[in-house]
């Protein structure tokens, strides 16, 4: 329980070490929307994972910056004193924004956990303090280029590779990194790029044994997901059609996927993320935790989420340095065996570094409570 102060929003940029293309566009720098949130006890802070277009979801920065500064803080400061666990309720004037809503959530939980020195962790019911990761490789411009990053992510220790895909370019470069690896943990993500026609592509990549295929169909779409999960023997994985615990709930019991890629930011922060992983945990579903290509802010985040004990499989949770050649906050780091540690400090565990972060920030904007 505590009451809001203040809220400010950055919007920070930093290079890629690499572009990273998916099936829907190209990246070659992470630009962002890192939010910090004062109470009377303790600052916290939170990063949104929409990015500079609604090309993943409809929510953007800029339409998240304006949905925080005209709706979210004004609900916050006129809650007055709060617990995180009823922001669900002030924010309820707002529909939809999942992706603002958790970056302020997030930041206003963290600010919380600092001032009782509780971790974030700890607060979740994690029950590991180091998780494995995986690393998702973007759509290569050839199979070799694409062979040479998986050999090289190998390499570090990575413990499941995922590719990402898009009509044209899959079966036969899937295939390859598959006969070049034969043993090790493979998922496909496609980023909504196909329709039920490309039944015999899904029918193909069945024979490679892997260990899902991400979000195939529409984003918005359960019901074509069912009909494709029935005439595959591949588990399908939900990532963008999963924007609430409800549609984690109508999306298991419809048969629409097995696995479900849980991004907290996606689904309107983390109790929201705890939520999905209960209900799957639940009914048996594996869970893993997704990526959004987030700052050493998000990283964390995601990283204590990720060691609940539903979240079975390795997730897109990689080192500072696949990212990074210089995070805002000390880097995460992934040790040789593949894993790595969950912050275990107060809150989130890290702080951004005040030079790094004035030098990636693009614009910064301060509200108060009157
Ligand atoms: O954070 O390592 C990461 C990225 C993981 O592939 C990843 N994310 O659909 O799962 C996904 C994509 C969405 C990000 S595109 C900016
Ligand atoms: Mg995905």
């Amino acid at each position: 329980m505590s009451r809001v102060t203040a809220v400010e929003l950055r919007l920070v940029g930093i290079p890629l070490v690499r572009p990273f293309r998916t099936s829907f566009g190209e990246e070659t720098e992470k630009v962002c929307i890192l939010t910090r949130v004062e109470t009377v006890d303790a600052h916290g802070w939170g990063e949104c994972v929409a990015g500079p277009d609604p090309g993943f979801s409809e929510e953007f920065n800029e339409g998240a910056w304006l949905v925080i500064r005209n709706f979210l803080a004004p609900a916050l400061f006129g809650a007055g004193d709060v617990a995180v666990e009823e922001l669900d309720r002030v924010f309820s004037g707002v529909r939809g924004n999942p992706m603002a809503k958790a970056a302020v959530i997030n930041a206003f939980l963290d600010a919380e956990l600092r001032a009782r020195g509780r971790s974030l962790a700890s607060y979740l019911g994690a029950d590991k303090d180091r998780v494995a990761c995986g690393v998702s490789v973007g759509i290569q411009p050839t199979t070799g280029a694409l062979l040479e990053q998986v050999d090289g992510y190998l390499a570090q220790g990575y413990r499941r590779i995922k590719l990402k895909i898009e009509p044209g370019r899959d079966v036969e470069r899937v295939a390859a990194v598959r006969e070049a690896y034969p043993a090790i943990l493979l998922s496909v993500d496609a980023n909504a790029a196909y329709s039920l026609d490309d039944v015999p592509v899904f029918r193909e990549l069945d024979e490679l044994g892997l260990l899902m295929v991400e979000q195939p169909l529409r984003y918005d779409d359960l019901v074509n997901h069912a009909k494709l999960q029935k005439r595959i023997r591949t588990d399908l994985c939900l990532d963008e059609s999963i924007r609430s615990a409800e549609h984690a709930i109508a999306a298991l019991d419809l048969g629409a996927c097995r696995i479900i890629n849980i991004k907290q930011g996606r689904v309107g922060g983390l109790l929201e993320g705890r939520r999905v992983h209960d209900i799957s945990r639940a009914r048996g579903a594996p869970v893993w935790c997704g990526g959004m290509l987030e700052t050493g802010i998000g990283r964390a985040v995601n990283l204590a989420l990720a060691a609940l004990p539903g979240f079975t499989l390795p997730g897109d949770t990689s080192a500072s340095s696949r990212y990074f050649h210089d995070d805002v906050t000390e880097p995460h780091v992934m040790e040789p065996d593949g894993t790595m540690a969950v912050p275990p400090g107060p809150g989130i565990g890290v702080e951004p570094r005040p030079d790094r972060l004035d030098a990636c920030t693009i614009r910064a904007e301060r509200f108060e409570k009157e």
